[in-house]
């Protein structure tokens, strides 16, 4: 059986990662659209640099929980019939053993650098603009997926959609697209749908079926049932 699983950053919230709507539409202070978008990051650069930075920071002091856990366990007994796709630009679902992980919107310990489109592991504060490993230019910015931008792998994840026999969102709200639009494309290939949410999300009419809690029982609960 092929498994597509979608996390949001509701995966890692137990963790003690802030999710964006639950702050109530403020995101470590901010609006999003002032700081995750390419306009915000030519208008200020230093802001939108910070930001990410306080959040690389923050990764140090959390661990991942047993959702993640519960998905590199469901890996180890799927190998590449499991194709996992987050919305997350943490490191928690390897830091929990995944493998093989598709983060759609980048990842905060990766600098992609503007001149020469290199990436980089971030071992300083992007704020300091250091140098470029690759290409010696402080040109490095987040190598992450801004309003606006293209998510990354977007053509094997809509083909890892068509194939698949169940598609299952853990933790997401729904709100963003295209990955809001994912259990669609995966019913109208015929796959079964499955949401794992602490409340029903703004898709959930979608889901054939919707089990809401919070991620560290759902999600090892249908590890086991599956497994
Ligand atoms: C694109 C990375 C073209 C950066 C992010 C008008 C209509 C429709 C679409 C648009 C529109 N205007 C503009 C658009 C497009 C736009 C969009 O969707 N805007 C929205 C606001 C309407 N999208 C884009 O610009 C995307 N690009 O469209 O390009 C294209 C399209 C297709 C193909 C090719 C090209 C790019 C969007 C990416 C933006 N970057 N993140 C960063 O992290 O700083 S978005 C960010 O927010 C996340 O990555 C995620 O995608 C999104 C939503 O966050 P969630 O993960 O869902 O988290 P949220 O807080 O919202 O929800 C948490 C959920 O968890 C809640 O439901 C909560 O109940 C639950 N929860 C909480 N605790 C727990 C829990 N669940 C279980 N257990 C718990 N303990």
């Amino acid at each position: 059986m092929r498994v597509v699983v979608l996390t949001g950053a509701g995966i890692s919230a137990e963790s003690g990662v802030p999710t964006f709507r639950d702050a109530d539409g403020l995101w470590e202070g901010h609006r999003v659209e002032d700081v995750a978008t390419p306009e915000a990051y030519e208008a200020q650069p230093s802001v939108v640099q910070r930001f990410y930075d306080e959040r690389r920071a923050a990764l140090d002091g959390v661990e991942p929980n047993a959702a993640h856990q519960a998905l590199a366990r469901l890996e180890e007994a799927l190998g590449d019939d499991l194709y996992l796709v987050t919305q997350n630009i943490d490191d928690l679902h390897e830091r929990g053993g995944s493998q093989r992980v598709h983060h759609m919107h980048g990842r905060l310990r990766t600098a992609l650098c503007r001149a020469c489109r290199g990436r980089s592991e971030v071992h300083h504060p992007l704020l300091e603009f250091p140098p470029c490993p690759r290409c010696g230019v402080p040109e490095l910015r987040p190598d992450v997926v801004w309003f606006g931008e293209v998510p990354y792998e977007m053509d094997t994840i809509i083909a890892e959609l068509q194939r698949c026999d169940l598609f299952v969102s853990v933790g997401t709200s729904g709100a963003v697209y295209p990955a809001a639009g994912f259990v669609q494309y995966a019913r109208q290939h015929g796959a079964r749908t499955l949401e794992l949410n602490l409340v029903p999300s703004e898709g959930t009419y979608f889901f054939d079926e919707a089990r809401h809690g919070p991620a560290s029982r759902l999600v090892p609960d249908w590890v086991d049932e599956l497994t």
